[in-house]
């Protein structure tokens, strides 16, 4: 018999399904949502297919949460569906706050009518700040202003979280988790495009990595260490909101080198603005280069987050930091190519 059941929307993604994992660790029964998709979309949570138990909803579709948030009776829930693609955002921004924004009202009214007693984790996220200048490093007091649809759609997420928890006493979270990246991210976000293609690059099967932003500087962090700190939250005394961050900053330009460097390339680079590009310094041959089409409307140039409260509130601190994040992500891919 399991001791908790959970409910986590996302148990697709990245983070849900490391997320299935630290439960199941733990002995909860967990469930997951999914959406229903043209082709398969679970090759992260396949190999929990017997553990964990799948449903199919969407956070655009209301009567489906409230059928399984009655049914299942859980425990705990953890709001990790969204659009999280910021620069997609721009481009299906109604959606984005369909599924982002109201998506989780949804939720917690389908808590609030059922009147069920459940805690509630919402993945909120630094995008929330902007990165504007003289704010770093960001901590929970740090003024919100966000510089994309699902930045903005994220924040009244976030808002909406804290007015259920203030309005309804719900148990109910808001963890501002800063970038966390991992063999199992996205292949369009920064990190994971830049690592797959410096595995691709040393084994001649790309020639170049066509990038936006070299600028813009981010913190961090491991995917799995973020999705325990989404668990302490929840196993705390009282909800609060806390940021989850390595407290370590970067630009993608440095994490590009760092990359390929793993790979076993020594980048250089010259030029400047759109003209800039990266070249391995033992051939000359050009391997990185800039293509405005990567370009946001408007960009958050400077995220550095401070967990200090998380460490102090939850005990929470990052195991796995920049360098060696960079070196699991480059051997991940290297490995996915012998296969
Ligand atoms: P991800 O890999 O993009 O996963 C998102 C999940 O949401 C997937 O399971 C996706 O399903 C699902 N989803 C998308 N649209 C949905 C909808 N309309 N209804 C229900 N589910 C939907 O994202 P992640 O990196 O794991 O991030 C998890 C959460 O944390 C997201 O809310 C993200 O915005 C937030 N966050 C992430 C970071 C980060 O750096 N990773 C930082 C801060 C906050 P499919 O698999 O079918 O697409
Ligand atoms: O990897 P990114 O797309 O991540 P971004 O925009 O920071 O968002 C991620 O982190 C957020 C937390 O702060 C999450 F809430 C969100 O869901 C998502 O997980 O881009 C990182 C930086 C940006 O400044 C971008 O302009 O890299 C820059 N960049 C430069 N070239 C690029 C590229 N980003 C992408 N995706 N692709 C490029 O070619």
């Amino acid at each position: 018999m399991a001791s908790k059941r959970a409910l986590i929307t996302g148990i697709s993604g990245q983070d849900g399904s490391y997320l299935a994992e630290l439960l199941l660790s733990k002995g909860y029964e967990v469930n997951g949502t999914i959406r229903r998709s043209s082709s398969f979309n679970t090759s992260r949570i396949d190999h929990l297919f017997d553990k964990i138990k799948r449903h199919y909803s969407d956070l655009t579709d209301s009567s489906s949460l409230n059928r399984l948030i009655e049914k299942i009776q859980p425990n705990e829930i953890y709001n990790l569906g969204a659009q999280s693609h910021v620069k997609i955002s721009f481009d299906v921004p109604e959606y984005t706050a369909e599924t982002d924004a109201v998506g989780t009202l949804r939720i917690l009214d389908a808590i609030r009518e059922t009147g069920i007693r459940t805690k509630f984790y919402q993945a909120s996220t630094s995008e929330m700040f902007g990165g504007m200048p003289g704010t770093a490093p960001q901590n929970e007091n740090t003024p919100f202003h966000p510089r994309s649809p699902y930045g903005a759609a994220k924040l009244y997420a976030h808002w909406i979280t804290v007015n259920y928890r203030e309005s309804y006493g719900l148990f109910a979270c808001s963890g501002i988790l800063f970038n966390h990246e991992s063999p199992r991210r996205g292949e369009n976000f920064v990190t994971r495009k830049i690592t797959k293609s410096a595995a691709r690059f040393v084994n001649n099967l790309q020639d170049k990595l066509l990038l936006g932003n070299l600028d813009a500087k981010r913190d961090w962090g491991y995917a799995p260490d973020y999705v325990e700190a989404m668990w302490l939250m929840l196993q705390a005394n009282k909800p609060d909101d806390y940021v989850i961050s390595t407290g370590e900053t970067h630009t993608v330009r440095e994490f590009c080198e760092k990359a390929f460097t793993e790979a076993g390339v020594k980048l250089g680079w010259k030029g400047k603005g759109i003209e800039e590009k990266g070249y391995d310094t033992k051939t000359n041959k050009i391997v990185v280069e800039v293509n405005p089409g990567y370009f946001r409307p408007a960009e958050v140039e400077y995220l550095l987050g401070d967990p200090s409260k998380a460490g102090k509130m939850l005990g929470w601190e990052p195991k796995i930091r920049f360098a060696e994040l960079v070196k699991i992500m480059v051997a991940a891919d290297i490995d996915e190519l012998k296969k």
